[in-house]
């Protein structure tokens, strides 16, 4: 199959089973394309070994939701489980140790400084809010030292890591801010998922 079928399946999925519309073009970036952010789906057919980013999103009674998940094919390779091991762990350090008051500087730094340590990064913010627009107030990143975590904040937590020309992967959940605890609004498993090809 091709990135363009896979966007068109899950998007007729999508509308089928109750979404009004998208909330942004799907994207589905597999092998080098998983490294580009914002991967535009195209005629690159998908291969054994192969890693599909997704991210993908729809409107529901009017509000957007923001997902991202990657799929390997057929099997994992030992650098892509390291990286994706590494991710995963950034986005679940952040959900157990966001406060409320925190500022959203502070919680992006949760997630990055995990992803640093290992000595990666990623040039994106770790996350926005998410309402009747997909990438709404407040932006989650290192300059946004302003806004604080606060009860009913619907937002989202992405932390990614880009290598060159190899491969990207981000592990992407809409959340809920709810006394005290983060709440993951969409259940997707986030284990190694391996598809035949
Ligand atoms: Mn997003």
């Amino acid at each position: 199959m091709t990135e363009i079928q896979i966007a068109k399946l899950m998007d007729n999925y999508m509308l089928s089973n109750g979404a009004t519309a998208l909330a942004f073009d799907t994207i589905v970036g597999s092998g080098k394309n998983s490294s580009l952010i914002h991967s535009k789906p195209g005629k690159r057919r998908i291969k054994s070994g192969d890693i599909v980013q997704l991210d993908f999103g729809c409107v529901v009674d009017g509000y957007c939701s923001d997902t991202s998940r990657v799929l390997f094919i057929d099997y994992v390779m030992p650098e892509y489980k390291r990286i994706y091991d590494i991710v995963l762990n950034s986005q679940k350090k952040c959900m157990h140790e966001i406060k409320e008051g925190m500022k959203l500087s502070a919680v992006d730094e949760l997630s990055r400084s995990y992803i640093k340590k290992y000595g990666y990064n990623f040039n994106h913010a770790l996350g926005h809010g998410v309402g009747k627009v997909v990438h709404d107030e407040p932006v989650i990143s290192p300059k946004n030292t302003k806004d604080k975590m606060k009860e009913n904040l619907v937002f989202t937590i992405e932390p990614g890591i880009y290598l060159e020309n190899k491969f990207g992967i981000r592990i992407e959940d809409t959340v809920v801010f709810k006394e005290g605890k983060v709440i993951p609004l969409n259940h997707t498993s986030k284990k190694i998922t391996i598809i035949k090809g």
